[in-house]
């Protein structure tokens, strides 16, 4: 049996994953109070934010490592799916396996449990069953982090049993929750309601070289038709998870980072307001783009008309946030939050319905605007790279 200490053991060191993010599961709970103590561990509100977080760790120069119980793969089936292998993104994959072996466990489990391996191939990764022998489970990790570092991902399954309990209870990292800047959203009003063209090239102006996660659909396309550039991400599929990427890069490299999200794409995966809230430290402007619709899938109505996706934002412990009626609203709003260093601020922009004829798609592969982010978030300091702004605060050692 490996014990959790042993096993987070494998991670330490300067090859080891920056972010560690997962649901817990009760045959692994020694490894998850293990992680309680760990500064690089994220309690994710779902398994597929664990999977975009880890995303974000490597497109900003390490890695991560997602973790959750079989019944939550159906939860990671998405980013898994559009983001992690459209994309040749390499992460660790730690499933364990309840409903295993068939007929120990209870009914819910059974279905998942027996086709736990069939579910990790159908989204594209290769399971392999973690030993229990420290010697043979050293050997699997160092494996894994080889075929990530040749940019694939691994898929560990771990049974009952094979991770034991944790020695002493760990005392959790304590709570990063001080209190937002503003006890309430800053509403204003002034100019006439611009479209997301607008919004997104006055948030490109005044963000100069930061690192730009762009939502699913029309979100990402116009800001690629606007402004292509290495330090933009463009989402083609992993709907609601721009801020979970973001997040990532944001932990992983310290640099600051602008999400440009989708009022139906935010509220797909409304959870992780609360994370990006808790523990981002460094400079994040979460810009909304709310409509009222889906406008790329033909302008459906939304399910969050009218929400005050601020207040929420503040509630989840962003430093600031703003609710913008109008084009002046907007400039003024975002400039008032570009001057908060030290954490998260939101800033909602109501938009009119709209976007260009012709809008091109992505022409670059996938993979390739993948690589380049990271390579500009990874470049020796000169005028191509994005700087950090504030020293990274997450050690990557425990
Ligand atoms: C999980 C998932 N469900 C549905 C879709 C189809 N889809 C792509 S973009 C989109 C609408 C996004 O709406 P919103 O975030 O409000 O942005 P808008 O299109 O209005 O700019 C939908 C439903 C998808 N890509 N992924």
């Amino acid at each position: 049996m490996l014990t959790p200490g042993w096993l987070l053991a494998q991670f330490d060191g300067h090859r080891g994953p920056r972010v560690l993010a997962g649901v817990p599961c009760s045959y692994v709970s020694g490894l998850y109070s293990e992680l309680e103590g760990d500064p690089r561990y994220i309690p994710a509100t779902i398994e597929g934010e664990a999977v975009a977080m880890a995303a974000g760790a490597w497109l900003a120069g390490s890695w991560g490592v997602a973790l959750g119980q079989n019944s939550g793969l159906g939860n990671m089936v998405n980013p898994l799916t559009s983001l992690i292998e459209p994309y040749r993104i390499p992460l660790l994959l730690g499933i364990s396996r309840r409903g295993w072996p068939a007929g120990t466990d209870e009914p819910q489990h059974r279905l998942t449990g027996r086709n736990t391996p069939e579910l990790i191939r159908a989204c594209g990764l290769e399971p392999e069953t973690l030993r229990s022998e420290p010697a043979e489970a050293a050997g699997q990790l160092s494996a894994a982090l080889a075929r990530i570092e040749a940019r694939q991902p691994s898929a560990l399954v771990i049974e009952k049993n094979v991770i034991g309990p944790g020695s002493d209870p760990v005392p959790p990292c304590p709570a990063e929750s001080e209190p937002a800047v503003a006890a309430r959203p800053l509403a204003v009003r002034a100019g006439r309601t611009p479209t997301r063209t607008e919004v997104i090239a006055e948030v490109r102006r005044v963000t100069g070289d930061r690192v730009t996660v762009a939502s699913t659909g029309y979100t990402g396309r116009e800001l690629y038709a606007l402004d292509d550039r290495p330090a933009s991400f463009y989402m083609a599929g992993s709907m609601g998870y721009a801020a979970a990427i973001g997040m990532g890069i944001a932990l992983t490299s310290g640099a600051p980072v602008t999400v440009l999200d989708g009022d139906a794409a935010l509220l797909m995966h409304l959870g992780i307001l609360v994370n990006v809230g808790r523990h981002v430290r460094t400079p994040f402007l979460h810009v909304l783009l709310d409509n009222g619709v889906h406008e790329s899938t033909g302008g459906q109505r939304a399910a969050g008309d009218g929400l005050d996706f601020a207040a929420l934002a503040l509630h989840c412990g962003y430093r600031a946030a703003w609710s913008c009626h109008g084009t002046d609203a907007i400039v003024q709003a975002l400039s008032q939050a570009l001057s908060v260093a030290d954490g998260p601020v939101f800033v909602h922009c109501h938009i009119r319905r709209g976007y260009p004829d012709r809008l091109p798609r992505l022409a670059e592969p996938l993979p390739d605007l993948a690589q380049r982010l990271r390579d500009c978030l990874t470049a020796q300091p000169g005028p191509a790279s994005v700087k950090p702004s504030v020293p990274v605060a997450r050690g990557g050692t425990r």
